[in-house]
Order: C-alpha cells, then sequence, then structure tokens
C-alpha cells in the first residue's frame, strides 16, 4: 500500500497543529525509517487529492479532523492511534487578552459564554464550503438559533460602537466559529474587525494584546506548543467546542488499513 502511494501522507499547511503531531507520528510508529513522508499543501489542495482518489478508489493517507465537512462529504475513517499521539477528544478554547475583563466586560462576558456543537459548527462549514460568504453563513446560523445566542448575551449591556479585534487561521472551523461570534458581538454593538493571518500571529496578536481574542485554541494537543509558549500571557476561557478530534484518515475501501500501524511495511 506505501509504495502505491509513495509511502505519503498529504497534509495540509505547514503552520497546522496537526502536521506537527503528525511527524510525531511519523516517528512514533517507525514509519519516518519506513520512508513515509508528509506532504505540505492545504486543505484545499489535500481534499482535492482525496477526492481524486475516491473517484477512483485508490489508496490515501490524509490529516483528518473533525468538525469538518470532508467527513460528511467523504466515506472516510480516522486511523486508530493506540500511541495516543493525536489524543482522544479535543476542545477548542476561547482566548482573550490580558485586561479584557475590565475593559470591555461585555465582550468578555458574551465570549465567555459563547459554545456550541460540533453538528452546529459543521453546518455554517458547509453552507461555506456550498459558496455562502461566511458572514452571511454566519448571520443565518445566528437567526436559527436565537435561544442558543440569547443564553450567551442575556442580561449583557449593548455597547456602542467599541472596537473589538478578533484574529483567525482561514481553516473552514475557524472561518465558521469566528465570523459567527464577531457577529454576535456585532449585534451588541461591537464594530468588530476579524483578521486572518497564520497561527502563531494569532497566539501572539492576544498575547500582545493587538487582538481581544481568537476562538481557535486546539487543545490540549493541537495548539498545545503554543499555549505553553504564551502561557501567562493570555486568558483562556476554556472550550466553546467540545469533541473535536484529529488523526490520520483513510477511505474506508482500505478495509485493511484500521490503525496508524497498520501503514508500517506495507
Ligand atoms: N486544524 C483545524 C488546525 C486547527 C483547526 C485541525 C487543521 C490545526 O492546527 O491542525
Amino acid at each position: 500500500m506505501g509504495s502505491q502511494i509513495n509511502y505519503t501522507v498529504t497534509g495540509i499547511d505547514a503552520g497546522a497543529g496537526i502536521m506537527s503531531s503528525t511527524q510525531k507520528a511519523l516517528k512514533a510508529y517507525g514509519l519516518e525509517s519506513d520512508n513515509w513522508q508528509l506532504q505540505t499543501s492545504s486543505t484545499a489542495a489535500m481534499t482535492s487529492t482525496l477526492d481524486k482518489a475516491i473517484q477512483d478508489k485508490r489508496p490515501i493517507v490524509i490529516t483528518g479532523w473533525q468538525p469538518h465537512w470532508m467527513f460528511t462529504k467523504y466515506p472516510i475513517k480516522f486511523l486508530k492511534d493506540p500511541k495516543n499521539v493525536f489524543g482522544k477528544a479535543e476542545h477548542i478554547d476561547t482566548v482573550v487578552r490580558k485586561g479584557l475583563k475590565t475593559d470591555k466586560p461585555e465582550a468578555y462576558t458574551v465570549l465567555d459564554r459563547f459554545h456550541w456543537t460540533p453538528a452546529q459548527m459543521s453546518e455554517v462549514m458547509l453552507k461555506v464550503n456550498d459558496g455562502v460568504d461566511p458572514e452571511k453563513a454566519a448571520k443565518q446560523w445566528i437567526k436559527k438559533n436565537p435561544k442558543q445566542v440569547q443564553s450567551w448575551t442575556k442580561g449583557v449591556k449593548k455597547v456602542h460602537g467599541q472596537s473589538l479585534k478578533l484574529t483567525y487561521v482561514a481553516w473552514d472551523s475557524e472561518i465558521a466559529s469566528t465570523n459567527v461570534i464577531a457577529q454576535v458581538l456585532r449585534n451588541q454593538g461591537y464594530k468588530v474587525t476579524i483578521q486572518a493571518m497564520e497561527i502563531q500571529p494569532v497566539w501572539a496578536s492576544v498575547a500582545t494584546g493587538a487582538a481581544d481574542a481568537q476562538v481557535s485554541a486546539w487543545l490540549p494537543k493541537t495548539s498545545g506548543l503554543f499555549y505553553k509558549d504564551y502561557k501567562g500571557k493570555f486568558e483562556d476561557l476554556g472550550p466553546n467546542l467540545k469533541g473535536a478530534k484529529v488523526g490520520l484518515a483513510v477511505p474506508k475501501y482500505m478495509t485493511n488499513i484500521n490503525s496508524i500501524e497498520d501503514l508500517k511495511n506495507k
């Protein structure tokens, strides 16, 4: 199997946590010495390579994570990870700059309360993938879920044009969450700007106070390195989503490959 796909795991952008976890996995499972390598590309390139492989029923190994529409659109499965390199479930935390609680208590409260489910995040992601503008998709989701949104904003005083800055990486999941919470905060009276950048600058922006918040901290493993590097320079408001997952994935028709271990000597 490995030779058929040039011993290559098809990955995404270099900065993603899933890429460094995959490098660790290749080492931990002795695949590196077996000539396996990780190919850097982008989510769009990876899913298009996956699409082609599935059309031809060819083997392929990709970096996979949930929530993401790749699991709804394609018959793929996670490989078991007995060495626990990718960790079990992950949660996505909301991380804010120090001092936000005193400077902008209303935004702080809404950000602190913000939480939703993988299914809800997927709904927004799928829309955006279908070509709906992310801000519009966020507005539609908010309109459809008034009770939940009220549970985040209930009793919070409206403000009048205070500015607020959120940073994020342009991954589908982060595009969805950042647009939804930004729109909720706009409805509370904030003038919200959202700015896309690489993952490391996202953490740096909140640590230095250049940005007010980010809602994309996949933990404990995927963004764990940044969490450690910037510890003490941000405030972690806890999970806005529970039940995320990160790992290696293959099409279900690869019936002999069920664990990362199965890639060895194949
Ligand atoms: N992801 C999606 C990111 C976090 C969000 C799993 C591709 C990563 O750092 O790997």
